[in-house]
């Protein structure tokens, strides 16, 4: 039976690219984000290969919407894989953060992690194997100026990685923090940052390097992969 991975914001960028290797590796993948369109055309892409997937439209900051993709995911296979790739960053003077913009950061990148690492726990600990992949940033190990809430939500989720990584070991559950750099995705499109896009990281080569991760045979595990382009940070 071919073992399912879940990937969260997987319409664009790091996501599309992980839902179509992880495809390509023989997985079963649900695609969730809130852009339907993206995610049947990527459907659409993989189906064209022979791949098997499911397409469940999901706001991630909306409890009950991802309360929907962990009834719609377990109807569908036993999950092995739980990529926690979704989230945005807003930068700005931390006096200029909005209490909207903080909550949106938190909400997607630190608490829907949580939410969507805790559906799919009890199905891994039945089976007694298991991967929970955090998409954290060189933000969640260093502070940058002008990212204070983004920062916050990713030390948030290296921190919510690590605690689960040492409560989940006698359950056989690999818990797996990726660290890049700047990569090449629509996630710079409206931040007002102007880096290089063509210096950036490339979102199918950061993938391979995380499915290496994600295949590490037996016992072995990236516990951490910290990716950046050889120049270092910009
Ligand atoms: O960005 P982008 P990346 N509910 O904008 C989804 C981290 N990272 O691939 O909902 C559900 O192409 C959105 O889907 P949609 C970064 O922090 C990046 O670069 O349809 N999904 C889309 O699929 C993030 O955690 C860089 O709009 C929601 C996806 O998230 C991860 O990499 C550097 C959502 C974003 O795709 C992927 O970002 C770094 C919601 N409410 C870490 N809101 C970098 N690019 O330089 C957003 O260190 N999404």
């Amino acid at each position: 039976m071919l073992e399912t991975a879940v990937i969260t914001g997987a319409s664009s960028g790091v996501g599309k690219s992980l839902a179509i290797q992880l495809s390509d590796a023989g997985y079963k993948v649900v695609l969730a984000a809130r852009s339907e369109n993206k995610l049947n055309a990527i459907a659409e892409e993989i189906q064209t290969k022979g791949g098997n997937c499911l397409v469940v439209p999901t706001d991630v900051s909306q409890p009950e919407q991802i309360n929907n993709l962990k009834v719609r995911t377990l109807e569908y296979g036993d999950v092995f894989v739980v990529i926690n790739n979704a989230g945005l960053g807003k930068f700005c003077k931390i006096e200029d953060v909005t209490l909207e913009d903080w909550n949106r950061q938190l909400d997607v990148n630190l608490r829907a992690s949580f939410l969507v690492s805790q559906a799919f726990i009890p199905g891994m600990k039945q089976r007694e194997k298991g991967m929970l992949v955090f998409m954290n940033s060189v933000a969640g190990k260093k502070g940058y100026p002008y990212s204070a809430a983004y920062v916050a939500s990713k030390f948030g989720m290296r921190g919510l990685a690590d605690s689960m990584r040492e409560e989940l070991r006698e359950n056989n559950i690999k818990v797996i923090s990726i660290h890049p750099g700047a990569v090449d995705t629509p996630f710079w499109d409206e931040t007002g940052v102007n880096f290089p896009r063509e210096e950036m990281l490339d979102t199918s080569t950061l993938a391979q390097s995380i499915m290496h991760a994600i295949q590490s045979p037996g016992n072995f595990t990236v516990e951490e992969l910290v990716v950046r382009r050889t120049a270092g940070d910009f």
